[in-house]
Formats: C-alpha cells, structure tokens, sequence
C-alpha cells in the first residue's frame, strides 16, 4: 500500500467494504480513483483499481437489470436435497402437481405478481425434504427474467405437458426454448424427465403411446393425473433418483445410529466424502470407519476410499 494517500481514500475504502450492489461498488472505486495523487508510487494501486472497475461492470453486464431488482421473485435459492423446477406452458398441470407432490397449495392471485413470479414448495420424500419451484408459463413476457439461470441451476427439470393431440409439438418446443441455455452434456438425461399430466384424458392414450415410443430412447416419460392422484407416489419416486443422492446415517462408537437425520451426499460419495460432511475435523482426523448396510454389511471396517450406498450407517473412528 503506497504512503501519503489522503484520508479521504480510507473513508471510501472503508465504504467499499461495506458495499453490496456492484452499481455502490463501482461508484465508490471511481472516487477512490479521483482521490489518488498520481505518481510512480501509485501506479499499481491505480491499476488495479481499474481493473476492478472494469470486472465489476462486466459482472453487470452479465446480470440483467431486472432481474438484479427482482431477485426473489425470478432466482429461487436451493433448499433441501435438491431442487427440482417444473416447467411448460400454461395449463400443463405445473401448479397442480407441485400442490400434489408437496401437499401445499400453491396460492393464486394473492398479490399481482403471483403468477408470474417462481414459489417453491418442499416435498418430503421418506426422511428428507426435497425443494420443488412452481413457474410461470413459458412464453410468458417474463420468461427470460428466470428462465435460463433456474434450468441451468436446477438439479432435474420436470418438463410438464398436458395429454392432448399436441403432446410432441409441445414436448418439441420446450426443448428447443432450453437448447441455448444448456450447452451440450450440461445435464444429462436423468435430469430431464418429462411428466405427462392429464393421463385421465383417455380420448387421448394413442398420442401419449405414440409420443413415449418416439422418446424412449432420450428421456424418462411419466404419464400422472394431478387430479386423479394417478402415478404421483411413483413420480416422487423417480424425481428422488433423478437427484442422484444417498442417505447416510451416522453413529457415534458405542451408541445407537441417529435415524432421525441423514447427511445427505451425491452418489458415489465415499467414506471420506462422508466424513467431511459430518464434521470438517474429521477430513484430517479420522483412522478408520465402520459401516452397516441392511442385510449385508455389519459394522465392516472399511479405509476412506469406501464407497457408500443409499441408507448406510457410518462410524467414524479419529
Ligand atoms: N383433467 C385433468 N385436469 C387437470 C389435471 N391436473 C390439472 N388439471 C387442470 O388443468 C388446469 C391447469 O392446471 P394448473 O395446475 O393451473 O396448470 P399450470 O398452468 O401448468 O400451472 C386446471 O384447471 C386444473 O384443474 C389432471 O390431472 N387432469
Ligand atoms: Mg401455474
């Protein structure tokens, strides 16, 4: 830090760390640049002022202007083991299946922008709770306030169509909406599964047989009725594997396991995996481990390369 920088740059630099919006940010590097003498001694300093300045305005350009006002209403944060977004155009049954699967209605018109603005629900599923985001139609003047963050953020992306005749042209549009937000591989075809809502329409079966056949080999098709209660236990099910977790159960040595509680990590997480998510010290301390798995396995020893299933119950030893 050069010396004899007057007062006033501490004051604005004091600011700066109390700053939040990137626009109090940028406003109050520029004066902190106004401030400095310039000479030799403060030419790294301006420098790298200047380039905060201009990372800051590129991170604005970035993020566009409404959605920075209106972060609630079109950015969900994640909750729970996963987060789950259900999309498609208006009518599909978005709504009524995230009411269904979470239990909780999903309020209508009670402020103006009810309908336009994302609401999440949790689902619970066995002992974990799994977040679910109720959305807008698509084609929706919105739209692009949320669209394109949420489904890339999102761990599955539940594309809702009503059974009708139109089944594969609306299956077909949705997809071509997403192309450009989802780079190739970005999600793999576990987490885009397409619900069919509806399947009460029966006048319709032959469009749903035909459109599975054309999609078998791409997606996860499941046709439910949200109004009937028809296949909404098996959607919950397959929205649960979709998320691609496990459920670990821990255990103090020489006490009962705590069931109330899982940890809950990503398939294929191992021993040390695991360890770190229950305590951080254990990254570091830990010897060995033991694991129960239900008919199989009865407190096996096992080093920190052990990879974990579903419903284990671990014991770390430090
Ligand atoms: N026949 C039938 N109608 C349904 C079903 N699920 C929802 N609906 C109706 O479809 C309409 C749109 O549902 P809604 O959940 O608001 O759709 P959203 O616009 O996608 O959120 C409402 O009138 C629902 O009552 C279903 O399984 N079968
Ligand atoms: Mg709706």
């Amino acid at each position: 830090m050069p010396a004899n920088l007057p007062p006033d740059y501490f004051e604005e630099e004091k600011k700066l760390r109390q700053a939040k919006t990137i626009d109090e940010k940028i406003s109050i590097i520029e004066n902190m640049l106004a401030i400095i003498p310039h000479h030799k001694g403060t030419d790294k300093l301006i420098g790298s002022l200047r380039a905060k300045v201009a990372k800051l305005k590129e991170e604005k350009e970035r993020k566009p202007q409404v959605q920075r006002k209106s972060d609630s209403l079109y950015n969900i944060k994640k909750d729970g083991a996963g987060q789950v977004i259900f999309i498609g155009f208006p009518n599909a049954g978005k709504s009524s299946l995230v009411s269904a699967l979470s239990g909780e209605p999903v309020e209508i018109a009670d402020y103006p922008y009810t309908t336009r603005a994302l609401q999440q629900r949790m689902m619970r599923y066995e002992d974990i709770q799994i977040q679910l985001i109720d959305t807008p139609a698509l084609g929706d003047d919105n739209t692009n306030m949320w669209f394109g963050n949420m489904i890339r953020k999102a761990d599955c992306i539940a594309v809702t169509i009503g059974l009708s005749d139109a089944i594969d042209v609306e299956y077909e549009l949705i997809m071509e909406e997403m192309k450009p937000h989802l780079p190739y591989l970005q999600k793999s075809e576990r987490e885009i599964l397409i619900v069919v809502n509806k399947l009460d329409l029966v006048e319709y079966s032959k469009n749903l047989e035909e459109f599975e056949k054309a999609t078998e080999n791409r997606h996860k098709v499941i046709p439910v009725s949200a109004k009937n209660d028809v296949n909404i236990h098996q959607l919950k099910e397959i929205l649960f594997d979709s998320l691609e977790i496990i459920r670990i159960y821990s255990k103090i040595p020489g006490k009962k396991p705590d069931l109330d509680v899982p940890f809950v990590l990503k398939k294929g997480s191992n021993i040390l995996d695991c360890a770190g998510k229950i305590h951080k010290d254990f990254i570091e301390k830990m010897r060995y481990a033991k694991v129960w798995r239900k008919g199989k396995l009865e407190g096996m020893m096992v080093s920190r390369d052990f990879i974990l299933e579903d419903k284990d119950i671990v014991e770390i030893h430090i």
